[in-house]
């Protein structure tokens, strides 16, 4: 069942949103939401102080009062495209009610705001895991973004739920990143292919990976690369290449290709997906960083960009900083903060 479906009658009772999703919250003996709140803490602060300021600050619903509304919403990294179309929406629904007081529109930014993230949300942001499969993960991303800590994360992860893992260190580029891969494959005690020399071919590495891979049985194999400027066009083919030899190597199933983005780096993270969706197809986004950032709205943003699913979120350094994305969650833990 989409989550629309699961939303839409708190939207159709006259409580407001926040009250409703507490509510829920509180109701049911509670889906563990920890991880996300903890990690979604300082967007939803930050969310509660921009719509505390511009109840507190108008006096009247003018043009001005839109536009304060517009740069908030920029600000929250909800990118320009959705910020349009919710504050059409709101828009609407002030002359709809002819609202005259400022202070009522706060519960109208948050119903129109999460009206607008619900929607469209068929989406699928699960891993597809095909049982006695060998399933390739291939992951990239800029320098520093958290591609080889949210590896160690996966594997991890999916090494507690029974599977049988193999890593291969393909980010032959950068000193040091091989290193840092092994350290966390010895403690997770997982089988990891590295390379001989530096700036060994990172296609041929993996090409060997997979051949080792195929009498061994493994479930996921995961790919780590180098830091791709997106700019570089040489790195980018390379990217482009290990694309294509695992797609060759495993031609009767998709290749799931996650793009690591920075969630504290905003709408320069939607310009680095751009590029790598040009060049390679991006089944879904590891959004890390999340307990540095205090602008929740990129979710919506890539999703309204590219219609690329968020697949996992990460909150912090440790193992266990990770979630699989779950909106309903999200949502839940964007409002924990909000007070009406
Ligand atoms: N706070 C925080 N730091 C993270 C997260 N993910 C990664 N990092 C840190 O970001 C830095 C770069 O991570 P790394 O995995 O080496 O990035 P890579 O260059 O893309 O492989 C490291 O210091 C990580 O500990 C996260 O979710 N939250
Ligand atoms: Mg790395």
């Amino acid at each position: 069942m989409g989550i629309f479906n699961k939303f839409k009658d708190l939207f159709k009772n006259k409580k407001s949103t926040v009250e409703k999703i507490k509510e829920k919250r509180s109701n049911e003996a509670f889906i563990e939401q920890t991880k996300f709140d903890k990690g979604l803490k300082k967007s939803s602060n930050s969310l509660n102080n921009l719509l505390a300021n511009i109840s507190k600050e108008f006096v009247k619903v003018d043009q001005d009062l839109i536009d304060n509304i517009e740069e908030s919403l920029i600000s929250f990294d909800i990118g320009n495209h959705s910020t349009q179309k919710i504050l059409d929406s709101i828009i609407n629904e002030i002359k709809f009610q002819n609202i005259n007081d400022p202070k009522l529109i706060k519960q109208i930014i948050i119903d129109k705001l999460f009206v607008y993230y619900i929607q469209n949300t068929d989406i699928d942001t699960t891993i597809k895991l095909r049982k006695n499969e060998t399933n390739v993960i291939l992951v990239s991303g800029v320098n520093g973004v958290g591609k080889t800590t949210s590896i160690a994360k996966i594997a991890n992860k999916f090494k507690t739920e029974g599977f049988k893992i193999l890593l291969i260190a393909a980010d032959t580029f950068r000193a040091g990143a091989v290193e840092q891969l092994k350290i966390w494959a010895n403690k997770l005690d997982i089988e990891i292919i590295t390379p001989e020399l530096q700036n060994q071919d990172p296609t041929s590495l993996i090409f060997k990976g997979l051949e080792y891979s195929k009498n061994k049985k493994f479930d996921i194999i995961v790919c780590d690369t180098s830091g791709r400027m997106q700019n570089k066009v040489n790195l980018m083919n390379e990217l482009k290449k290990m694309h294509g030899v695992i797609q060759k190597s495993y031609p009767n199933q998709p290749v799931e290709s996650l793009l690591v983005l920075d969630a504290t780096t905003g709408q320069n993270g939607i310009a680095q997906a751009k590029v790598f969706k040009e060049i390679t197809n991006i089944t879904g986004v590891i959004l890390t960083k999340m307990d540095s950032s205090s602008k929740g709205g990129l979710v919506m943003a890539i999703k309204d960009a590219f219609n690329i699913p968020v697949k996992f979120i990460c909150f912090g350094e440790n193992l266990t900083d990770i979630e699989e994305f779950d909106l309903e969650k999200y949502i839940q833990s964007l409002l924990a903060e909000i007070k009406i």
